[in-house]
């Protein structure tokens, strides 16, 4: 009996600054009921799937940004969501702006969770590689202020027993970070899952926006291969608030190979039966880890604190 997941991608196409979650979740409902049909164990959906990706405005009033962010999950317009998935016996997984409170403080993520076939959040990540700036960058022809409304993660790469295998989860610019996938490799990930807002241009380095795509699909096939494991890229995409995003939502196999990809700026159901069992050669031949890997012999420095590399006398 093979552990197969049949996994649909479910690509959002521009969400704008007036559309209401409402709006949204009516879509995601609609992709929900299109894999359901296409027979889908589970769905993924964006980063930041809610709403238009406001990151790229600058704010400084708190209540105007506040209200792209969730105090609660599910919330009055989630519930539909996570009831229907429930009725349906899907599991789902997608990203939003995450409200918490704890010990009294108020603190702000890129969050993106697992919900099971039962309707249960099993897990929770909240985006560590923030990409972007903290302050206003007028010269750019839009923000990207990440550093701005968010904190850093402060939950790690979890990797969490799910539909029949081990799954994990990271959030657009994580994907472009080795270490992301390699600490999930290292808790024996199987798939892991990773929505995206990626505009076509990046104001920093303009000379790679031709290589936009490329770069998309070069770090998750790279990090699939060299952790034996599923990736589920997924894009919201398309011209959103006027700003060109990259779509090419993808499922990758273990292998590295693209088995399934969006061909579309839209909306965009794409569909792939996902053996979890493929990982297995992987895992146990080129990237074995217990029979290759030597990490005391890589003379990692610490990074930024001087430290001197070991057995290096200094
Ligand atoms: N978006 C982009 C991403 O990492 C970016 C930001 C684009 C960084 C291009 C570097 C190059 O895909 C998010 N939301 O992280």
């Amino acid at each position: 009996m093979t552990r197969e997941i049949v996994v649909g991608a479910a690509q959002l196409g521009p969400i704008e600054k007036e559309h209401t979650r409402r709006d949204v979740v009516d879509r995601m409902l609609a992709l929900l009921h299109r894999a359901h049909g296409m027979g889908c164990d589970l769905v993924v959906y964006p980063e930041l799937a809610l709403t238009s990706f406001f990151p790229r405005w600058y704010m400084e009033d708190q209540a105007e940004i506040d209200a792209y962010f969730e105090p609660a999950m599910p919330g009055n317009e989630t519930q539909p969501l996570f009831d229907e998935a429930k009725r349906l016996g899907l599991g789902f997984s997608f990203g939003y702006a995450e409200l918490a409170e704890a010990d009294g403080e108020t603190h702000r993520f890129n969050t993106s969770i697992l919900v099971d076939k039962a309707g249960t959040i099993v897990g929770k990540y909240r985006k560590i590689h923030l990409p972007g700036h903290a302050e206003n960058e007028p010269y750019r022809e839009f923000q990207h202020l990440e550093k701005r409304y968010f904190e850093v993660g402060d939950l790690g790469f979890g990797v969490w027993p799910a539909l029949g295998g081990n799954i994990g989860m990271c959030i657009c610019n994580d994907r472009r970070w080795p270490e992301t996938y390699r600490v999930m490799g290292l808790q024996n990930v199987e798939m892991v899952l990773c929505g995206y807002n990626t505009p076509v241009h990046n104001p920093p380095a303009p000379e790679m926006d031709n290589l936009s795509n490329f770069h998309n699909h070069l770090v998750m096939q790279s990090g699939a291969y060299q952790n034996g494991t599923w990736v589920i890229g997924v894009a919201k995409c398309g011209p959103e608030a006027g700003v060109p995003m990259i779509g090419q939502s993808a499922i990758i196999a273990p292998s590295g190979e693209i088995v399934a990809q969006a061909t579309s700026l839209d909306d965009e159901l794409i569909v792939a039966a996902c053996d979890l069992d493929r990982c297995a050669p992987y895992k146990s031949t080129v990237f074995n880890f217990a029979a290759h890997r030597r990490p005391e012999h890589y003379g990692l420095i610490v990074e930024r604190t001087g430290a001197e590399p070991p057995g290096s006398g200094g």
